[in-house]
This record gives C-alpha cells, sequence and structure tokens, in this order.
C-alpha cells in the first residue's frame, strides 16, 4: 500500500470517530469550535479572555492539546470553567479518537447542560486541518507578527477554517503589518472567511467575537442527522 493510500485510510477512520463525536456534542446542544495556530498566536490568551467574559452567559468547556505538559490546561482551570488535557506526547496534531476520549471525561462534569465546547489544538498550521475532531468549525488563528502571507503559504489551514482570529493588534503600532492585506490573503483562499481582529491583552475587538460565539451556540444545531 502506498502512504497515499495509508493516509487516505486513517483519515477515513478518523472521519467515522469524528461523526460519532458530532452526534454526542449534538446530543448536549454543543456548539463545538476547533482553535487551530502556531505555537504561539495567543490560543490560550484568547480563551483565556473569551472565558472571562462568556462563563456568565453560556454553559461553556474546553479540551486542551498539547505536544508536552498540561500547562494550558491549568491556565484554563484557573478560571473555574471545566476542563480536560490532552498530552499527545509528542503527536503534532489532535485527532477524532483523542478528542472523543476527552470528552468522554468530561461528559459527566457537563451533565446539567453545554452549550460551548472549545478545543484548543495543538500548536501547528499544517496537521490539525486535516483532521476532523467532530466540531462545527475550525477557526484559525493568525498574529500580527507572523506575516500577511501566511494564508497564502498554509492554504489548506485556511480553506478548512470559517472563521479567523488575527490576535495580538495591540501590536501594530509598533510594527510594519498590514492587517487588511492579511484579510485579503485569508479571502482569496477562502471568499466565506469570517474575520475577527483582537488584542487579547486590552480586550479590543474581543466583544464581537463573543457576540458571534454567544449567536452560534444558541442557535438551533442542524449537526444531527448529518451523515
Ligand atoms: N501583546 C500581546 N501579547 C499576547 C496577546 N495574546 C497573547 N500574547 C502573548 O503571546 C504569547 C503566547 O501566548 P499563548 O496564548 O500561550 O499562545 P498559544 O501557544 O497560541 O496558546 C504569550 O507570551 C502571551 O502573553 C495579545 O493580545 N497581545
Ligand atoms: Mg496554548
Amino acid at each position: 500500500m502506498s502512504r497515499i493510500e495509508v493516509e487516505r485510510k486513517v483519515l477515513g477512520r478518523n472521519d467515522l470517530v469524528a461523526q460519532n463525536n458530532r452526534r454526542r456534542f449534538a446530543s448536549h446542544g454543543a456548539y463545538v469550535i476547533n482553535l487551530i495556530s502556531s505555537p504561539g498566536t495567543g490560543k490560550t490568551t484568547v480563551l483565556e479572555a473569551t472565558l472571562a467574559r462568556i462563563a456568565e452567559r453560556l454553559k461553556v468547556a474546553v479540551i486542551e492539546g498539547d505536544v508536552q505538559t498540561d500547562n494550558d490546561a491549568k491556565r484554563i482551570e484557573a478560571t473555574g470553567v471545566e476542563v480536560e488535557a490532552i498530552v499527545t506526547g509528542g503527536g503534532c496534531h489532535l485527532d477524532a479518537t483523542m478528542v472523543g476520549k476527552a470528552f468522554g471525561a468530561l461528559e459527566p462534569r457537563v451533565a446539567q447542560g453545554l452549550d460551548l465546547l472549545i478545543v484548543e489544538n495543538v500548536g501547528n498550521l499544517v496537521c490539525p486541518s486535516a483532521y476532523d475532531v467532530g466540531e462545527d468549525e475550525k477557526v484559525a488563528l493568525v498574529s500580527v507578527t507572523e506575516g500577511e502571507d501566511k494564508p497564502l503559504k498554509y492554504p489548506a489551514l485556511f480553506h478548512a477554517a470559517s472563521t479567523c482570529l488575527v490576535t495580538k493588534i495591540d501590536l501594530l503600532p509598533h510594527l510594519d503589518f498590514d492587517v487588511e492585506l492579511l484579510v485579503s490573503n485569508a479571502k482569496s483562499v477562502n471568499p466565506a472567511m469570517k474575520v475577527f481582529q483582537l488584542s487579547a491583552k486590552t480586550g479590543e475587538g474581543i466583544g464581537e467575537w463573543i457576540d458571534y460565539l454567544v449567536a452560534s451556540s444558541l442557535a438551533p444545531s442542524d449537526a444531527e442527522g448529518e451523515s
């Protein structure tokens, strides 16, 4: 069997588990997002800023993926939100089986209901984009220090994601960075991409992102019954 055939088979198996996850998430009525970016883009910091503002409006839980250490899970635990860690031990992405197992551990703690499940993927712009974990949407994050060309260099992620967060905009005055060029590059790869520009540090732009998350989480789910 060629390498491509093996990869196709693995992804096919992953998709079956992801559909099972999707049914389980839907049975709780949870909207599920999968955060994907390079290491250091600000996923955990955006998550902390989001949880601090959203926890009163939504029942929310988090699955934290990391290659090594449960440092990020500890940061989320400190916010008081239910969290389960996945340490991949070197693996460059989360797959549907890992997320299903972590959700199994979370399930008894979210029995009172769950509006929103947030998955923080392993920091990597390539591998996580190929793996469906049963999410409703992938959210790509790119910070203003990473270069305007990232959507063009990593199109698979910007095809797979339907929302893009441009992070760390508080740094713009110190940088020679063209946000409009980044946004137009993201939209050239995926014309339907929703884009939010924000700073987890100052809170600028976080409100629009939160309003979007609340509306998505409280909208009636259409995931159940999908094949
Ligand atoms: N200036 C600034 N720094 C940020 C912001 N968000 C995150 N950072 C910093 O970026 C670094 C990486 O953040 P982290 O959330 O751990 O990134 P992750 O690896 O994507 O989860 C940390 O030093 C954060 O303090 C922001 O909005 N503005
Ligand atoms: Mg992190």
